[in-house]
């Protein structure tokens, strides 16, 4: 069976299939005479379906040396080598191709916990939104297990199963204000303390009435120190710069009539120097309360070491910033969950003072199962 005609331009190629050596032979030998010049002998599989069922075959090419217009020979070896790495190359991309399919099959693989659905799709969802392969596994399969195949099927219920699991995941708290106190905002840089600590002087001094006073021990640029008299000066709380440990445990010592907010200089997780010169006015001041502020825009890997780097300071609380930018908040909720240090407060918006809220277990809850079903 003579199966494909290269048509090259100079030289006549022919394909022989045939089911052994000697039978492929005498076709090529019948078809092209007895000085047929053989080019290759391969195994080939024909027939069957994707590939079941299929049978091996031998293919041979050929080439009739007779033939008219036949190239001289080392312009034919040139065509043929031509023709062979043409084929070669196809070959290989053949089997890139292929490989490629293999790598995203297994990397599916790898990703799928082979739940059935919808919890496969949970899964899916709970290691796109920062959870590892096996803290996705553990949740899948505690809240499969508490449910009915019958319940299974339900979305409210499912839905009612989640959030009884993440409820309750992270420790929220809610901060016992009174006079006298001292608390201190630290956190990275741009993350939203000072603004956290006018929504809570606002509150603190127009819902609750409490006598405050503000220091800033952030004296690196003077628009962050003016930004904070600013707001003292609207809610006429008393305000002062700071400028020594030294003087901060003077100043924080002298009164015991007021609730004092302190607020510093962002530093970077990243600089222990600097995350130092902040201990050192822990240690001055020894605050009741160390908010640690963290942006829930970063990613949790970041989180993570933002909270390692300021354990030094050891901080009570936990204030999130910024929830109004992120649709993702299950990653930075499971660092918290695993710091164990409570969350107070959580932020959603630049306004002061009404864009801040006590942090809730429901709500948090609420807010991440929504992010695991979100379709
Ligand atoms: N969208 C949004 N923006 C916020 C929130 N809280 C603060 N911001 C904005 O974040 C930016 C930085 O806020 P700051 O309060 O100056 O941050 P900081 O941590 O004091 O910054 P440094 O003192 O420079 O370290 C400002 O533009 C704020 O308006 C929030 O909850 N949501
Ligand atoms: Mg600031």
């Amino acid at each position: 069976m003579i199966i494909n005609n290269i048509g090259a331009d100079f030289v006549e190629l022919k394909k022989f299939i045939a089911t052994n050596m000697a039978e492929a032979m005498i076709k090529v030998k019948n078809e092209l005479g007895s000085d047929a010049i053989i080019l290759q002998t391969r195994r080939v599989k024909r027939g069957g379906f994707l590939g079941i069922g299929s049978k091996v075959y031998i293919e041979v090419t050929a080439m009739n040396e007779d033939k008219q217009n036949v190239p001289k020979p080392s312009q034919s070896r040139m065509t043929i080598a031509n023709e062979s790495s043409l084929q070669l190359k196809n070959e290989l991309s053949d089997i890139k191709l292929a490989l490629k399919s293999v790598n995203e099959k297994l990397s599916s693989v790898r990703r799928s916990g082979n739940f059935p659905e919808p919890f496969e799709h949970i899964h899916t969802k709970l290691i796109e939104s920062g959870l590892s392969f096996s803290e996705a596994t553990s949740i899948v399969e505690k809240t499969s297990q508490s449910m009915t195949p019958l319940e299974a099927r339900d979305d409210e219920k499912i839905s009612r199963a989640l959030k009884m699991h993440f409820y309750g995941m992270v420790k929220t708290q809610r901060v016992a204000f009174s006079v006298p106190q001292k608390i201190i905002f630290v956190g990275p840089t741009g993350v939203g303390k000072t603004t956290t600590l006018a929504k809570i002087a606002a509150m603190l001094r127009i819902k609750e009435k409490l006598p405050l006073s503000i220091l800033t021990l952030d004296t690196y640029r003077i628009a962050a120190a003016q930004q904070l008299k600013t707001y003292a000066d609207i809610m006429h709380i008393p305000f002062k710069v700071i400028y020594t440990p030294q003087e901060a445990e003077e100043v924080s010592s002298s009164t015991n009539e007021s609730l004092i907010l302190m607020d510093t200089a962002g530093r970077s997780q990243k600089d222990a120097m600097k995350i130092e010169e902040i201990s050192a006015y822990v240690r001055a001041i020894k605050p009741e309360m160390v908010f640690l502020t963290i942006d829930a825009t970063k990613k949790r890997s970041d989180v993570e070491d933002v909270i390692s780097h300021f354990m030094s300071i050891a901080p009570t609380h936990i204030i999130i910033t910024k929830i109004d930018e992120t649709s993702s908040l299950l990653g930075i909720m499971t660092s918290l969950a695993n710091s164990k240090i409570p969350l107070s407060f959580v932020t959603n918006g630049q306004n002061v003072p009404e864009d801040i809220m006590y942090a809730d277990e429901l709500d948090i809850s609420t807010l991440i199962v929504k992010e695991v079903l979100d379709k």
